[in-house]
Parts: C-alpha cells; structure tokens; sequence
C-alpha cells in the first residue's frame, strides 16, 4: 500500500517543536496563510469564466495598473491575516504604507509581521499563464505592547523566520522554510487540502537553464550582458536554455527543480531593477538558501541588504549556486 501522504495541516503541527521559538503562533500563521491561498486560488482559477480579469482602474504605489484579481488576493490575505489574532503588522506590495494591527482583547500582544505580495505577476492572469503569492515573516523588533513601527518591517532579509510562495499554475503549489530546509505541498481541489509532495527541495548546485528578459538586453550593465554571452556559447555544456515566464514565482519554481538561473538586473530604464526587496527578493533569496541555492543583487548577497524604505527595487540574481557565482564573477569583472 503507498505511504499516508502527510497535509500541510498535519506538517505545519508536527514541525512546530522546531521552530526556533515555537508558542504555536507560526503554525497559526502559517495555517492562515494556507487558508487564505485556496480562496485566492479558487478565484483566480475562475479567472477566464467571470468578468474579473482587466485593470481595476487603480494604480498602485508603483504607478502600475492593478488588475482586478490583485485587489481581491490583497484583500483576502489582509481580512485573513488581519481579523484573526495573529499578528502585529502587515505591509503589501499593494499598499503604500504599512498597517498596525491592534488585536481585540489583548493590545499589540502579537510579535510577527508579514510582507507579501498577494498576486505576483499579474499581468500573465489574462492569458491563463501562472502566477503568485509570496510571503515573509518577521519578528517585530520594536516592544510588544506598543503599536508596530517602520523598523520592525524594514529589516534585513536574514532575520526572516520563514517566507514561501503559492504558485496558481497546472497544479497549485505552496513552497515555504521556516529556516530548516524547503517543503512544496500540491493542492488536491477535489478535496482542498494541500498534500506534501515535494520534500526537503534542492537546487541542483548547477543547472542549464537561464531566466531572462532579453528584451532590455541593451539597456543591461556590461557584466550583465557579459554574462548572457557566456550562456549562450557553444561550449562544455552550454549553449543554455532561455526560459522566461515573466512570474518571478514560475521562474523560481522550475529553476529550482530543475536547477537553472533567474536575472532582473539594473538597467539604464530601472537603475534599481525592478523587483521589490521586500516583498520579491527577500523571501525569495531565504527560500533559495535554504534550498542550497544563492541570492545577490550581482555584489552582495540579497538578505544582506538594510532595507530603507517599504517598496525599495533591488537588481535580483537568483539561482543554482554555480551559476550565481559565475554572473557574480562577471559583474565584479566588468566593474
Ligand atoms: P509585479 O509584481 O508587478 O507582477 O511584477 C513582478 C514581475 C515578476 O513576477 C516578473 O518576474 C517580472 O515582473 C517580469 O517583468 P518584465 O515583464 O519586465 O520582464
Ligand atoms: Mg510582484
């Protein structure tokens, strides 16, 4: 008979002995999280039958269109993670500032703060190509009792407790670490549980596949473009593979498995790139190094960076280990 396969419910109790400070809150959290994903995931699988999908008419803190299914995940993750007692802040790609949450019965008793971006390339949405939602969970730094400050969600990616993602693609997927390696949980929509299908997820520590939009190639710094050269002579093992979804979170998903390289440099349009640290890289970079992967912005490592501001950019590289070292190895030549 084939083995019981363990739900993300079951995992997340079983791991919370774990988890460096473990009071049960991170599991409630996480179980949130959870919830909220499958009612995100029900709706944006309905994308192509309702009349939900095209701009909702607002911009977001970044001058971009938020499309419709954007507003709806931003708001089913904050009523979720809001109108339970849980945590003490939380900040959204989709907000400009940050939110205090002052739980009824108890005054800031809560300690964690979660960043997300509830609908991560959203603009595939009108063409049935997967998207995302990603997350990371923080330990507020500022004293509990008092309402959350700026500080306690701008601190570096290297103090995250745990982050993951939720792709909505062929199947829906919610990847996360807490810090002790990645677990990927398929969704059963039969059923509507979350099932453990992709233990302890690795990098392979080199890989073929590069991720990039080649469009902006001429607007890249030289290392950049130095690099993308290198991908595709003819050589050992290259020419590699051009793979790009323009869904950071797909990207990630199959270079992870498949072991291959994600770039969103600066560019002469966006001297900063144009992934959110914060939101994007941070969780990201925590996912791939516990998944023996690397995360830099060309120089340094991403969870190293102080942030200084909510939506700051940052230039993003992000892969196998080799392969990161290697587009490294190019900028730092061509400095
Ligand atoms: P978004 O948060 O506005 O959806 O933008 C982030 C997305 C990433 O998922 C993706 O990798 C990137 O933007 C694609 O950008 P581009 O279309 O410039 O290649
Ligand atoms: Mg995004």
């Amino acid at each position: 008979m084939a083995p019981k396969k363990q739900t993300l419910g079951e995992f997340i109790i079983e791991n919370q002995a774990s988890f460096k400070y473990s009071s049960g809150e991170l599991s409630s959290l996480l179980n949130s999280i959870r919830l909220a994903a499958k009612v995100v995931n029900h709706e944006v699988n309905k994308a192509g039958l309702v009349d939900i999908i095209g701009a909702a008419g607002d911009t977001n803190i970044q001058g971009e269109d938020q499309q419709k299914l954007d507003v709806y995940a931003n708001d089913k993750f904050k009523q979720t993670l809001t109108r339970r007692n849980i945590i003490c802040g939380l900040a959204s790609e989709e907000e400009d500032d940050f939110i205090s949450i002052n739980s009824q019965d108890e005054n800031h008793q809560n300690k964690y703060v979660v960043l997300i971006d509830p609908l991560d390339g959203s603009s595939n949405i009108d063409v049935n190509v997967s998207v995302g939602t990603i997350f990371s969970i923080y330990r507020r730094v500022t004293p509990i009792g008092t309402p959350v400050q700026l500080e306690d969600f701008l601190q570096e990616g290297s103090a995250q407790v745990a982050a993951g993602y939720v792709v909505y693609g062929t199947s829906t997927m919610l990847v996360y670490t807490t810090g002790d390696g990645v677990n990927g949980f398929t969704l059963n929509p039969a059923i509507g549980s979350f099932y453990l299908s992709h233990p302890d997820m690795e990098f392979p520590e080199d890989g073929t596949i590069y991720s990039v939009n080649e469009g902006n190639y001429i607007h890249f710094p030289q290392g950049i473009k130095n690099y993308i050269k290198y991908c595709q002579l003819e050589e050992e093992d290259r020419p590699y593979t051009s793979r790009y979804i323009g869904s950071l979170v797909s990207d990630f998903h199959r270079n992870m498995i498949k072991g291959g390289i994600y770039l969103y440099p600066q560019s002469s349009k966006n001297p900063n790139g144009k992934l959110r640290l914060l939101y994007e890289c941070n969780p990201i970079a925590f996912l791939a190094e516990q998944a023996n992967g690397k995360a830099s912005d060309g120089f340094t490592r991403i969870m190293d960076i102080k942030p200084t501001e909510l939506h700051e950019r940052v230039p993003f590289i992000c892969g196998s280990k080799n392969m990161v070292d290697k587009a490294e190895e190019f900028m730092q030549k061509a400095r």
